[in-house]
């Protein structure tokens, strides 16, 4: 009875950590109005083309974000941005949308939009107004799940710079560059650094996905290099799988379908969550 009620206890706890979420992390209403506005790196300042917004999968699973849209508001509301089919967020994934252009990674500051998505809005502009604008990420339901309301902010949004949440992801929204001086950081954190820092913020050391895992494989990545240590374990508590994984793939085709727990561990990293095999 004990062994039924840790069980009920343990899928309550991680079914709630592994909840995916679509976070605002980062947005430029203004470029500057000289080349230091170039945001997306084409070699041009486009007021339109070098908007952009960056949106963070926070969640510790995979996200289809596909036919979420992007709402500007002001005046009237126009969908800005719909993500086409078959886009997935990886946990801690990076999805960045810019106004248009072509975004050119090599012709940015940084010189790399991390391992973001990079995009320009389907509508051909992301119209965000230098003030009073109000952003509406809708899921494909049309059900709002992210926003930022300017007149929420305790800074403008028409200062020749980004407002990004400081720290990455968790933070409250700030001018980027009172961080560092830096005016933005499109498909990066404010330090100029990856993506796998953001995972590694967000989840310690692991992502997996995708979970359900369908075909008989899942991806397990580290943000560290080296062999992962895998061991699977069925509601008894009963070892099903146990190896030394050299890549990012785990082959269980073999394991029947169920509810699983699976440990990853790397070195003093260690990580354990349920896993749904069909
Ligand atoms: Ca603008
Ligand atoms: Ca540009
Ligand atoms: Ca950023």
């Amino acid at each position: 009875m004990k062994k039924i009620y840790f069980l009920v206890l343990a899928f309550a706890l991680f079914s709630s950590t592994m909840s995916a979420q679509l976070i605002i992390n980062e947005v430029l209403f203004d470029p500057a109005s000289d080349i230091t506005g170039d945001a997306n790196g084409d070699g041009t300042r486009s007021p339109n083309d070098d908007e952009f917004i960056e949106l963070v999968n926070s969640g510790s699973t995979a996200l289809d974000i596909s036919g979420y849209t992007i709402e500007d508001t002001y005046t009237v509301t126009i969908i800005r941005h719909v993500v086409p089919a078959n886009t997935v967020l990886t946990a801690g994934g990076v999805y960045l949308v810019f106004g248009g252009g072509t975004p050119t990674a090599s012709g940015t500051a940084a010189g790399n939009f991390g391992t973001a998505t990079v995009i320009v809005a389907s509508s051909g502009g992301l119209g965000f107004s230098n003030s009073s604008e109000v952003i509406i990420v809708r899921d494909a339901s049309g059900t709002a799940i992210a926003t930022l309301d300017a007149s929420t902010l305790s800074v403008s949004t028409g200062a020749d710079a980004s407002v990004t949440r400081s720290p990455d992801i968790a933070g409250d929204f700030i001018l980027h560059p009172t961080v560092n001086g830096v005016a933005f950081s499109p498909g990066l954190k404010i330090d100029g650094s990856t993506v796998l820092n953001i995972k590694e913020d967000l989840f310690a050391v692991f992502a997996m996905y995708p979970n359900p895992v369908i075909n008989g494989k899942l991806t397990i990545i580290s943000a560290f290099n080296g062999s992962k240590k895998v061991e699977l374990f069925d509601t008894s508590g009963r070892s099903v799988l146990q190896t030394n994984l050299t890549t990012n793939v785990l082959n269980i085709e073999t394991v029947k379908s169920g509810i699983y727990f699976l440990k990853v561990s790397q070195g003093s990293n260690i990580s354990t969550s349920k896993l749904l095999i069909k």
